[in-house]
């Protein structure tokens, strides 16, 4: 593949993304879509820079905020946009909502709303890898906000005094709920992530596609041959509210200014020709799979504790 025709994947797959969580914000006030919606608007190119080099037998564990990780994994759309609906044929069966995002059958194996709470989960996948001799690499995919919980400290010690082969993912975009990582922590994160012995790498650009997936397909196969575990933090950028579909800036905890410089080298605005080429395609796949979660039925009462008890 000439690096023109991965340029040209890697900014397919993020526009993916970018025009379903539109099609989310366009739904959203027809209220057809009950569960809450954390978008990755902005953030694309680090869930699809982290996907490129893993495959289907590859596990990852996500946040609520993985509509991105989701389908850069392999998800289907459909199922997606179903389980969004609540609707029986969404890929948790519609129990689940936006916010617990799962393809087994593409390796992802979880999201959750607690925070932190899938990173043992990871662990705990790697450590199986490890004792069942598989060549497998599991990947954590968690926030800023994230390194502030007391399971993620010790799942890294875990990891590291264990020898597992998981890729440990820091999605920095700075902010948690209304509050910049200046005002939450004194520690920088890859120094701290060091201090467990980890080799630890910073992504300066989330911006940069195609930075971005040759940064992290490299750390991926370094986990792949070493079976060790290693951590990587990407700076990148939300340009939406904490939960919802609408914009915050009017809540104070950041500036519009500073949205504006992230937004002036977002790659999915540098290209108009390529994103006119893609869409409508793009478009098409989405209202079939809008109409495929509008037309399928709720759960059956029986349905209620499948699956919970
Ligand atoms: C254990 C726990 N504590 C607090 C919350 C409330 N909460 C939800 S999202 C969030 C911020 C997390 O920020 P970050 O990890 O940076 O992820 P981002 O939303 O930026 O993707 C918090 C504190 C929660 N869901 N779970
Ligand atoms: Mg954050």
């Amino acid at each position: 593949m000439t690096d023109a025709q991965r340029f040209r994947e890697l900014f397919y797959q993020a526009l993916r993304i970018r025009l379903v969580e539109e099609r989310i914000i366009a739904l959203y006030p027809s209220d057809v879509i009950q569960s809450p919606v954390h978008l990755s608007i902005g953030q694309e190119a680090v869930a699809v820079g982290a996907c490129q080099e893993l495959e289907k037998t590859d596990l990852i564990f996500c946040t609520y905020r993985s509509h991105a990780f989701y389908l850069a994994k392999g998800g289907n759309l459909k199922e997606m946009f179903a389980e969004l609906y609540g609707k029986v044929t969404g890929c948790a069966r519609g129990k689940a909502g936006s916010m617990h995002l799962t393809a087994p059958e593409v390796g992802l194996m979880g999201s959750s709303a607690v925070v932190a709470s899938t990173i043992p989960h990871a662990v705990g996948a790697a450590l199986a890898a490890k004792h069942l001799g598989k060549d497998q690499v599991v990947m954590a995919v968690f926030g800023d906000g994230a390194t502030e919980e007391g399971v993620y400290h010790e799942s890294l010690n875990f990891a590291v005094l264990h020898r597992l082969p998981v890729l440990f993912l820091c999605e920095n975009n700075g902010l948690a709920v209304h509050s910049s990582q200046s005002a939450r922590q004194r520690y920088a994160i890859l120094e701290h992530a060091r201090s467990y012995g980890l080799s630890a790498q910073h992504i300066a650009d989330g911006y940069d596609l195609e930075n971005v997936a040759d940064t992290i397909s490299g750390l991926v196969r370094r986990v792949r041959q070493i079976r060790e575990p290693v951590f990587v933090e990407i700076r990148t950028y939300r340009y939406k509210e904490h939960v919802g579909p609408g914009e915050d800036f009017h809540c104070g905890y950041r500036q519009r200014e500073e949205w504006w410089s992230w937004k002036q080298r977002d790659p999915l605005e540098q290209h108009p020709d390529l994103r006119d080429m893609m869409q409508p395609s793009i478009i098409k796949e989405i209202d079939e799979a809008v109409e495929f979660a509008r037309a399928s039925p709720f759960p059956p009462e029986e349905e209620l504790l499948r699956d919970v008890v």
